[in-house]
């Protein structure tokens, strides 16, 4: 097995390193910009973390694991072989593709990621290169990721896939004492056969063999035996064989906001930025990026994760990423059977009914020309700049802090009855309603204001 997977490996990579060397041409703007268009316009995406790891679901032993869910065979350091018996257990039954992306399309996500393989080394997809998929080593004999990204794609939304550098599992991609924690510390000497025959065969499968795979999302890239010239060399590689591929910043060392995760003095290598579980102040300015963020403490299922945010946290994170020009996708970790949480579902449902309503105010939209004022934020569209209200005002005068051009024409968003505007000491001063049209968000239109160009 292992030779033939290593001659396999070998053959790929000649016939793809030749293709690289004729095809990488460097980008202008206008390229990236037609590149990057559906996915700064979209604004909001389903994550989705979902592999063996849900099977124990926090539990190993009997005892409670702290820490998130998908680091359960780190955290708990379970021997490969005992971690095995979770994916021979792994048969999702009620596993459902187009429920799923109902569910994501329901709440106004405009694409899915989802976890083709992470640190575990398990693959949901059927490798050619691998037994250790979700076809071969579990009970579910199906391509679980193929029946997502059609189920996308018949729906009409985008699909990306998350891979793991990092691998727990494959003997040249392990830790020293596999499985290992924190994997920046130790070398294998073999890593880069790993690489070689292992890593790039998987990824040309996923970004040939299944329907249109738009994204692709790196982690675990901060191991030791990972540089920023293989993620440079990889960027290229995998844009010469799919050119209008979207890869974020982690194939690199480069990502934001995860101290001590990613090395110093690495340009930025990929098309956008991942700060995790947190917005940045003031954004990425220049920057495309995207915040990835738990919808409770955990990326993978556990059984007692209860630490749920309210809509309203997820809403207001959503405008507030949106208002600094970056897209927000939000995490599901789906259980062990296949089902999507209740806890999220329920969320989603109501992020859903929000943004039908005032979805125009973030998809397509672009960083706030006037900051972010105390009471909400802005985002803005050529033409017209969209105040999101958090705190209605009790004297229902709204002060547009920042606008210093009178907009032409003031109005709730899906109300056009126009809103009084009036001079004031600090500027411009639209009269509210009593009652504000939600209790997360409300939002006003000023249409004619300087909505900021792409
Ligand atoms: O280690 C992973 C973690 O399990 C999870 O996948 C997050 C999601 O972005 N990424 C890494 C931690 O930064």
């Amino acid at each position: 097995m292992r030779v033939r997977q290593i001659l396999l490996g070998m053959a790929v990579t000649l016939i793809t390193t030749s293709s690289v060397a004729a095809q990488t041409n460097p980008e202008s703007g206008a390229q990236r910009g037609t590149r990057m268009a559906w996915w700064r316009d979209a604004r909001f995406g389903m994550f989705i973390h979902w592999g063996a790891y849900a099977v124990p679901a926090g539990i190993y032993h009997g005892e409670r694991v702290p820490g998130i869910g998908e680091w359960i065979m780190s955290r708990a350091h379970v021997p490969v072989d005992e971690y095995e018996q979770f994916v021979r257990a792994f048969n999702p039954a009620q596993y459902d593709a187009d429920e799923w992306v109902r569910i994501a399309k329901d709440a106004g996500m405009k694409y899915i990621i989802i976890t083709s393989k992470h640190h575990d080394g398990f693959a949901l997809f059927d490798s050619r290169v691998s037994n250790y998929d979700m076809m071969d080593a579990a009970p579910y004999h199906r391509d679980a990721l193929k029946a997502l990204a059609s189920a996308a794609h018949r729906q009409g939304i985008r699909f990306g896939v998350y891979y793991s550098i990092m691998d727990w599992h494959h003997p040249d991609a392990q830790g020293p004492n596999a499985p290992e924690y924190n994997s920046s510390s130790w070398h294998n000497p073999n890593f880069s056969r790993y690489v070689e025959t292992y890593m790039k065969p998987q990824l040309k499968e996923l970004l040939t063999q299944y329907p249109n795979i738009d994204v692709l999302w790196f982690d675990g890239e901060w191991v030791a035996d990972w540089s920023d010239e293989q993620g440079r060399a990889l960027y290229a590689w995998l844009r010469a064989i799919k050119p209008g591929l979207i890869i974020n910043n982690r194939v690199g060392h480069t990502r934001q906001g995860m101290s001590g995760m990613s090395r110093t003095g690495s340009e930025d290598i990929g098309d956008f930025g991942t700060p995790e579980q947190q917005v940045p102040a003031a954004g990425l300015p220049g920057l495309d990026w995207e915040t990835c963020m738990t919808m409770n403490d955990t990326w993978g299922f556990k059984s007692f994760d209860d630490g749920w945010k309210d809509t309203r946290i997820l809403l207001r994170t959503l405008i507030d990423v949106a208002s600094k020009g970056g897209n927000f996708l939000l995490n599901v970790g789906p259980t062990a059977e296949g089902v999507i949480p209740a806890e999220s579902v329920a969320r989603l449902r109501e992020m859903g009914r929000w943004m039908r309503v005032n979805g125009e105010a973030i998809y397509g939209s672009t960083v706030s020309p006037y900051g972010a004022p105390a009471w909400g934020r802005y985002t803005a569209k050529a033409g017209a700049v969209y105040a999101f209200v958090f705190d209605w005002p009790s004297n229902g005068q709204l002060a547009l802090t920042g606008v210093r051009t009178a907009p032409a024409v003031v109005h709730l968003l899906g109300d056009s009855r126009p809103l009084v505007v009036e001079r004031s000491a600090d500027g411009y001063v639209v009269r509210l309603p009593a009652a504000a049209p939600s209790a997360i968000a409300s939002v006003v239109v000023l249409e004619g204001a300087s909505g900021a160009a792409r």
